[in-house]
């Protein structure tokens, strides 16, 4: 039995259910209430979420979590520089994520945004560029199946630029990041669950 504990948002989980789908592994979903959380929060090896049960054993942190995930199911390179090129595009996300929680901070949505299309254009030229030296950008970011570097990419891509409800941002992404999009697509389709899912997915807002 699996059971991901969050909170009712996308957040930090959402990799998580993303590969979760993909693999097929089927979960119980909780959604945790603050209330909830408070009552829970001492018992939790870190104090904060996500958490991910399976058959008793706890994991947390939510990328130790998905590359348990993917090292579980062959989506996680075996051989030093592979790893290297997979890890090094899952840090330059976390720097995305950073550097733009770090532009938000008092700014209206506007301002974010006006900052979103200034700044952009040159992260996905960096990862554009880490497309192409594989296979000329028709593959994945290291080998030809995905690695949790494309879970982090397609999740971030996909939730920020793409899903219904972000059209400001997704002409975006089609102006300036079109090997990106194609690439978030191909991860989509490469896991029909996964694709399910997305299909159907309640709506949230971050
Ligand atoms: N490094 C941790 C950070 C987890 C984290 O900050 N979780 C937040 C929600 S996104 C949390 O549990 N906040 C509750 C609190 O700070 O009390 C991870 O990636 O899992």
């Amino acid at each position: 039995m699996t059971t991901l504990h969050y909170f009712d948002f996308y957040g930090r989980a959402e990799v998580i259910r993303f590969a979760l789908h993909a693999f097929n592994e089927p979960f119980i979903d909780h959604c945790i209430t603050p209330e909830e959380f408070l009552k829970t929060k001492r018992k939790n090896e870190f104090g904060l979420l996500p958490c991910l049960e399976i058959d008793g054993m706890v994991l947390v942190q939510s990328k130790s979590i998905l590359r348990y995930l993917c090292q579980k199911h062959n989506a996680y390179p075996l051989e030093m520089y592979r790893i290297y090129q997979t890890e090094s595009i899952i840090d330059a996300f976390g720097d995305i994520k950073d550097a733009i929680a770090k532009e938000r901070m008092g700014k209206n949505e506007e301002e974010s945004l006006r900052w979103i299309n200034e700044n952009m254009p040159r992260w996905f030229g960096i990862l554009e560029k880490r497309l192409v030296e594989n296979d000329n950008g028709g593959s994945f970011y290291v080998g030809d199946t995905p690695t949790m570097s494309d879970f982090v990419s397609a999740n971030f891509i996909y939730d920020f630029f793409m899903r219904p409800g972000k059209e400001d941002q997704r002409s975006l992404l089609e102006t300036h990041g079109q090997l990106l999009k194609a690439h978030t697509e191909r991860l989509i389709d490469f896991y029909p669950s996964l694709k399910a899912y997305l299909a159907s997915r309640q709506q949230k807002e971050f």
